[in-house]
């Protein structure tokens, strides 16, 4: 027969299991939401954001810089995928999107962007190509904005020697950009060293027409585009270490008016890639900087977002990083 156990045995047992307890959901919450203040996502190296509105959530895209403490140099196998409700506490999803997704890509998951278009979502993304030499820019597609994700094609939507025929820059098609026009026409932008952009079908996973450059002061890499109030706004990084700069106009096919810079060397990284959004009636200037310590630096780099302000001639104030981050965004009154 078992012996009966005394109270304070009993005691002890109960406080190890409310502690175990404890300690289980605390770990669950914390591996799904991270928490408050710059950077937004601390528990990874997440890098190159995108994000996009849908429905009452806001979406963040970003690469995974896989670096080791101590290597200089990217690595980068695969996109992940974030998701709130007030920009201040991110949810993981599980990764949506790999290289090993597109059969013809080598490696290096660079920048991308994802749009929604008749309820299906696509994911421009730059990669390396395993055959034809140089980065190149595929297309994944999914029925919701956390996938999981298909390549859309079956090949990349741009390869080098369609830009580079002599071959002599092999990176120059890396971080695509992608907008809806109001009149439904949809545009990529993308580039490194030369903006370019062209023209996309309705389908959104074929260019129709002619790539074109776009002529922009000091332009590194790293095009966002977006519009709000009649203005078209071309956002990109500039020199190296990189900062952001920006140009406007009123046509998306320009001529763009160079505007000065956005944003300052975000710390610690010599690069710095940005997205712009609205959400719940604030605008937010989305990017990455090297903060994290003690491993953080320009190939372990971390999302940050802090709030951007346009003037009343509709320019933007030059954006403030901070620590502290965005206070939680709550839905507009009507
Ligand atoms: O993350 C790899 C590359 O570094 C991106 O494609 C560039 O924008 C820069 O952030």
């Amino acid at each position: 027969m078992m012996k009966r156990l005394r109270l304070p045995v009993v005691n002890s047992l109960l406080l190890l299991c409310a502690i175990v307890c404890i300690n289980s959901t605390f770990a669950q919450q914390t591996s799904k939401t991270n928490v408050a203040g710059n950077p937004v996502i601390r528990d990874k190296y997440t890098a190159d954001p995108g994000a996009f509105v849908y429905k009452d959530s806001a979406y963040l895209y970003t690469g995974h810089d896989e670096a080791p403490p101590g290597k200089e140099g990217y690595v980068m196998h695969e996109w992940l995928c974030f998701s709130s409700a007030d920009m201040e506490h991110w949810k993981e999803h599980p990764v949506p999107l790999t290289v090993k997704d597109f059969t013809w890509a080598k490696d290096d998951a660079w920048a991308s962007q994802v749009i929604e278009r008749n309820g299906k979502f696509y994911w421009y993304v730059a990669t390396e190509h395993a055959t034809v030499p140089g980065k190149a820019i595929g297309v994944a597609v999914a029925n919701n904005p956390t996938g999981p994700f298909k390549d859309a094609l079956g090949k990349a939507l741009i390869t080098n020697d369609m830009t580079s025929p002599d071959s002599k820059m092999m990176w120059d098609d890396i971080d695509p950009s992608v907008i809806i026009d109001k009149d439904g026409q949809a545009y990529l932008f993308w580039g490194n060293h030369k903006c370019y952009y062209a023209k996309l079908k309705q389908n959104m996973i074929e260019l129709d027409g002619d790539i074109k450059t776009i002529d922009l002061q000091d332009y590194t890499e790293a095009p966002w585009i977006h519009q709000r109030n009649g203005w078209y706004y071309l956002s990109y990084a500039t020199g190296f270490p990189e900062k952001i700069s920006y140009s406007m106009s009123k046509n998306l096919n320009g001529p763009w008016q160079y505007k000065g810079i956005l944003n300052e060397v975000a710390g610690n990284s010599n690069t710095n890639h940005q997205a712009i959004i609205d959400f719940k009636g604030k605008s937010y200037f989305v990017y990455h900087n090297g903060s994290i310590q003690t491993d953080g630096g320009s190939f372990r780099r971390s999302v940050c977002i802090d709030y951007l302000y346009y003037n009343t001639d509709g320019s933007i104030k030059r954006i403030v990083m901070t620590t502290e981050g965005v206070k939680p965004a709550t839905a507009r009154k009507k």
